[in-house]
């Protein structure tokens, strides 16, 4: 069996996404703490630059963002399934971003206050935008009215007396509705959603799944093992592209929201839903690095 390395930190809510989703599917793992904020030196050699939380690397094949992540687990992994592939991704899209962005705002009007000037200064950078440390509070009771207005939409769905959001079994749905709440109630310890019963409910039946069996590893480990390994050899190809682009040809790869560092390399596979791209660094060796189409802007580079 391959071995799964998640290169996470305890707090990260996208990390528990893919946490969860470990314990859905029983799976073991290794885990890689890694800084809360830059500099990332055990990180970087195998993204090549994305510095965003989590990330995946199944010997020297290395993913990049929870969608792109889940996705991998569901095809080496498939039972049970997540449901990736379907519109539960769309939902998840909804739940990483609008509803994602609420909750943040509401969990920072909490933890605000204690967390040290260096990770205000990383997340500035981060997010592209000053942030004020005194407009915190007030943000968050702006953006508690749109986290409460989305979540009770659940809270209704939930009416019908359903274990998990989209069937019987908890899914890719469950685990990106999971994340935010999960920052806002069990993370920032808010009661915004206090009044929210089956909501609750439901998400102490998630946090009931666990995290499946994990085993710590350093980071320096996992460069060893990605040195170690080849890349898999099931490359998918280069479907035909509106940006011509063409196996072999470099290309920049950056997500479109926060975090804009691009990751260049060689262009590999190319399909409509994700894009990998061929690197090499002295700590890693060569490495394939993949990203998702949806949220990520793919480009030329010089
Ligand atoms: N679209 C990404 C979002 C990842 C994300 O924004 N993660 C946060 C932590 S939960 C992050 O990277 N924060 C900055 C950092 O960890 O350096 C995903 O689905 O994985």
């Amino acid at each position: 069996m391959p071995e799964l390395i998640l290169h996470h930190y305890g707090t990260s809510p996208f990390s528990e996404k893919v946490r969860i989703a470990f314990g859905i599917k029983q799976l073991a793992w290794h885990s890689v703490t890694i800084p809360v904020i830059m500099p990332k030196p055990d990180l970087m050699p195998l993204t090549g630059g994305y510095r965003k939380t989590p990330v995946l690397q199944i010997g020297a094949d290395i993913y990049c963002d929870s969608q792109v992540i889940l996705r991998e687990l569901d095809r080496r992994y498939p039972t049970p399934p997540l449901g990736t592939g379907t519109l539960a991704e769309g939902f998840a899209f909804w739940a990483d971003h609008p509803l994602f962005s609420a909750a943040v705002a509401t969990a920072f009007g909490i933890m605000g206050e204690h967390l040290p000037d260096a990770f205000f200064a990383d997340r500035a950078t981060f997010s592209g935008r000053s942030l004020d440390r005194s407009k915190l509070k007030m943000q968050a009771a702006v953006m508690q009215g749109p986290l409460r207005a989305h979540l009770g939409w659940a809270e209704q769905s939930l009416r019908d007396g359903r274990a998990f959001l989209l069937g019987d079994a908890p899914g890719l749905a469950d685990l990106a509705l999971y994340h935010p709440v999960w920052f806002v109630r069990d993370r920032a310890k808010s009661d915004a959603l206090a009044d929210l019963p089956l909501l609750n409910a439901w998400a102490d039946r998630i946090a009931a799944i666990g995290h499946g069996t994990r085993h710590d590893m350093t980071g320096s480990a996992a460069l060893a093992v990605a040195l170690a390994a080849q890349p898999a050899a099931d490359i998918r190809g280069v479907a035909p592209n509106a940006l011509g682009l063409k196996p072999g040809q470099r290309v920049s790869v950056t997500p479109d929201d926060t975090g804009r560092d691009a990751t260049i390399g060689e262009l590999v596979a190319l399909d409509q839903q994700s894009v990998t791209i061929r690197r090499e660094a002295p700590e890693c060796g060569l490495v394939h690095v993949h990203f998702p189409r949806a949220g990520f802007i793919l480009m030329p580079a010089a």
